[in-house]
């Protein structure tokens, strides 16, 4: 098939670099989205998100006069959907945003389109509710138009290389739909690219992000054990991952961001009385800002949160993850709630956002005013200016002797030198 023109329907993290990625390679592509702010911002030349080469990107997409910013559909010969599924307060996936694309679509369809859907959802959403909207427009999937699931798997941070080289998982309604959709990808994609049904491609996406979530809950267990048992998690984990067919991810504040946390609720919503371990872990990974809340009373010498009440704690990063500014579900987030909660007064730093608007959070706009009057500082985002943060400089910086790190960021050795307590989540006993 002879692609030319290509809309994508939303222009979020993964939308706004698949249209422009299209578009500088040749297609003429109407990046579209239903937020008239995201509208303008783009046509303004601004940019909504953050990623390291996006803007430049955008910015070559829409110099070239091949990428438009549209806040309406026009006739193209592929669709892709890129809008979000987000949770519901009940943990069931929402799919406003994906059935509200799909109408949007009936107008616009013709005879041999190919219609992608690459938002993540729960299985079956592709054949079971996508096909069937688009069947309004009296045209037949698989006879009559091509529809294909292919998740995205880029990493947040990586977005703009993981987009050309990961691997892609496309999965057609039927066979025709699925090598139409290769033919689709092919214009920029340099990993492989497996065919397969679209259910089972809805699948693999989930299956990859639940595995991830209950492998993290593993190590987040471990390190409660570690510091019941009084070894470091973190020399145990390094040595186990020696073993040729292990590999034990990190513990943490949790699990955040709109993925990992996200999908494997989509499976138990999926089938609640086959899912007891995705729940489990999911649980699990919920649990780990408490038990966060409880190191840093441990390094207070404190039983009670109630105690909490009036201490002044510097909370150095915020973010979901190390080296992202996007604050989606943090872990981080939470654990300054949680403290808040107990009467703490939190001062936040958070290098890669300089304003937060979340209430009641005071924020510092550097790590002198975020430690100086601290009793006690807690490292909860690797970020790689906090991780090289020296110790001896600190010191004579802050009023605390006391520092927390929930992310193995820093040297055990190297403060407690400095003077500091030093508490490490999974070694907090030794
Ligand atoms: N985390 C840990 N320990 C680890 C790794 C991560 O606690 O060892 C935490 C992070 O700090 C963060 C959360 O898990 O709070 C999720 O971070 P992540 O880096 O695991 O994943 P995301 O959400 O940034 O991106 C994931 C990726 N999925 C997989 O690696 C299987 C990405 O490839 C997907 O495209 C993305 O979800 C998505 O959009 O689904």
């Amino acid at each position: 098939m002879n692609f030319e023109k290509i809309c994508v329907l939303g222009l979020g993290y993964i939308g706004l670099p698949t249209a422009s990625t299209f578009a500088t390679h040749g297609m003429q592509v109407t990046g579209v989205d239903v937020n008239p702010q995201i509208v303008n911002t783009l046509r303004n030349g601004g940019l909504h998100i953050k990623e390291p080469g996006l803007r430049t990107l955008v910015q070559a997409a829409i110099g070239s006069g091949n990428l438009k910013i549209s806040d309406k559909l026009e006739f193209a010969d592929a669709f892709i959907i890129a809008v979000p599924t987000p949770l519901l307060e009940d943990k069931k996936a929402d799919l406003s945003f994906v059935r509200a694309a799909a109408e949007s679509i009936v107008p616009v369809l013709r005879l041999n389109n190919l219609v992608v859907l690459e938002s993540t959802s729960p299985p079956r959403t592709t054949v079971d509710i996508v096909a069937p909207i688009l069947e309004r427009s009296g045209l037949k999937a698989a006879e009559d138009f091509h529809l294909v699931y292919s998740p995205e798997r880029v990493l947040p941070g990586q977005i703009l290389r993981e987009l050309i080289e990961n691997a892609r998982v496309i999965g057609g309604v039927d066979r025709i739909s699925a090598e139409v959709g290769r033919e689709l990808y092919a214009i920029f994609t340099r990993g492989e690219v497996i065919l397969t049904d679209a259910t089972t491609a809805e699948m693999v996406k989930l299956m990859e992000n639940t595995q991830r979530d209950v492998n993290i809950a593993t190590a987040n267990e471990f390190s409660r054990l570690a510091d019941r048992l009084g070894i470091d998690v973190w020399d145990a984990i390094s040595m186990a991952n020696l073993h040729p067919r292990i590999e034990i991810l990190n513990p943490g504040p949790g699990v955040g961001g709109h993925c990992v946390g996200v999908d494997p609720w989509f499976l138990v919503e999926a089938a609640p009385d086959l899912t007891a371990l995705i729940r489990t872990a999911r649980r699990v990974n919920d649990e780990q800002p408490k038990y966060i809340l409880e190191l840093i009373q441990r390094g207070l010498g404190i039983s009670s949160s109630l105690d909490l009440a009036g201490v002044r704690i510097a909370v150095l990063g915020l973010a979901y993850k190390a080296d992202v500014d996007d604050l989606r579900e943090s872990p981080a987030l939470r654990v300054v709630e949680l403290l808040s909660e107990s009467g703490a007064l939190v001062r936040v730093y958070e290098p890669y956002v300089e304003e937060i608007e979340a209430p009641n959070i005071e924020c510092a706009p550097d790590i002198i005013s975020a430690v100086q009057d601290a009793d006690l500082i807690a490292l909860l985002v690797a970020h790689t200016p906090l991780r090289n943060l020296d110790p001896l400089e600190l010191i004579k910086m802050t009023n605390a002797r006391v520092a927390v790190d929930a992310v193995n960021g820093w040297s055990v050795e190297k403060w407690q030198d400095a003077g500091f307590k030093f508490i490490r989540l999974g070694a907090s006993s030794i």
